[in-house]
């Protein structure tokens, strides 16, 4: 009888063609921030923005292999307290230190050092994460899905908002989306509107697309006693699902405003840890979860919030935070491998850019987003256009 573990020993590994630590030996990581232009105004609770700042990070591995990742931030340090200048400076100054030299591929140890080297700063090092799965993609030719438990599914449903705060504007959007079998799902902005004037406009909305679902995103703008008064009438206008309708730090009445709604509610910048989505899901703060890797900090770590609101009973949500295709891609790869994404994902940013990051590899179309199957995050990075749009040129540590 052959008593031969049917697995092989770690040994073997590096016998696995191209997997030679050596040779994914972290030599250099740079960053950028890039201002991409948006098709249009995008407004929520308290910013309003124009252009998309990005900050691109970019690491170089011993054997020529290269990979992106990107930190995203709304509005400046308004959406979450990064801004891209403080996601660049974190990088640079106290990440990338602590990750050159060090073997790419050990995702885990990366993720640990960088916990160590800073706290919180969590899109900074999401940026890094990101960057390490598409390089090694790269060198060892697989997707990163396949480094994370390999893909599940092979597309989603994408979710597009509107928020220009204008109704004739924002209808013919939709009725566009809608008849070119762009989008179907939509949410819409509310929160910096009197809420009799942002439940009016909804009202028209929902008028003119009745096929569509409808998301609201209150960004945090009502306090619990306005959801109380206001969410009767999201429920009369058929609202499929309410987000952050409360301030992120106030569990207790997220609680209670999802106890009282008969609309499922959506926690999202109230939960980036795991301990912060252990304590919504003990008390019930919400009964879905937005996952973001702005909030969670790395590929693995979302992978990680996903389960921790699946025990508490929560359904999943992919968010976003207008990340360009090399964003986009990175939470495509590990939604993949989740086993259920309850309600698609919103990853519409490379299309409200007016010129995507990416060139290849991100597919939308009848609805959905094709989740890329190339090496590494599997998108193609138009450096050219990086050249154009950047006001400074790459900063770069080397070991
Ligand atoms: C958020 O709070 O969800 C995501 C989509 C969008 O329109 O805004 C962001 C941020
Ligand atoms: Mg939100």
């Amino acid at each position: 009888m052959n008593l031969a573990s049917p697995i092989a020993p770690t040994a073997t590994l590096a016998r696995v063609p191209g997997f030679d630590e050596a040779r994914l030996r972290i030599r250099a990581i740079e960053t950028r921030i890039v201002n991409a232009p948006t098709t249009r105004a995008h407004k929520l609770s308290n910013t309003e923005i124009h252009h998309k700042a990005i900050v691109l990070a970019r690491v170089h591995l011993a054997d020529g292999s290269v990979g992106y990742g990107e930190g995203s931030t709304l509005g400046g340090p308004r959406w979450a307290e990064e801004s891209p200048e403080s996601i660049q400076s974190c990088i640079d100054r106290y990440l990338a230190p602590v990750l050159l030299g060090q073997p790419a591929n050990r995702f885990e140890a990366a993720a640990r050092a960088m916990r160590k080297a800073a706290a919180r700063n969590t899109a900074a090092k999401a940026a890094l994460d990101m960057a390490l799965y598409d390089a090694v993609g790269h060198a060892l030719g697989l997707p990163a899905a396949q480094l994370l438990g390999g893909r599940i599914h092979d597309s989603f449903e994408v979710i597009w908002a509107l928020a220009s705060g204008d109704p004739d504007q924002e209808i013919e959007e939709a009725r566009h989306k809608y008849e070119s079998r762009a989008h179907r799902r939509f949410k819409i902005k509310v929160g910096f509107a009197e809420p009799r004037d942002d439940i009016a406009r909804l009202a028209r909305i929902v008028a003119a697309v009745p096929e569509c679902d409808i998301i609201v995103d209150v960004n945090q703008g009502w306090t619990a006693a306005q959801c109380q008064r206001w969410i009767p009438a999201l429920e009369e206008l058929g609202v499929a699902l309410i987000e952050q309708p409360v301030v992120a730090d106030d569990l207790a009445a997220l609680a209670r405003v999802t106890a009282r709604s008969r609309i499922p509610v959506m926690i999202d910048e109230g939960a980036f840890s795991l301990g912060d989505i252990a304590r919504a899901g003990a008390i019930a703060a919400g009964s879905v979860l937005s996952l973001k890797l702005v909030k969670s900090g790395g590929l693995m770590e979302m992978k990680r919030a996903a389960g921790v609101g699946t025990a508490h009973g929560m359904e999943l949500y992919g968010g976003c935070l207008l990340e360009s295709g090399i964003g986009a891609a990175a939470h495509l790869a590990v939604l993949s491998t989740l086993p259920e994404l309850h309600w698609g994902t919103e990853h519409f940013g490379p299309r409200i850019l007016t010129r995507d990051l990416t060139t290849a590899g991100l597919d939308f179309a009848d609805f959905h987003v094709a989740c890329p199957t190339g090496p590494g995050l599997g998108v193609a990075v138009d450096d050219a256009y990086l050249d154009d749009i950047a006001e400074a040129d790459w900063r770069s540590a080397r070991a």
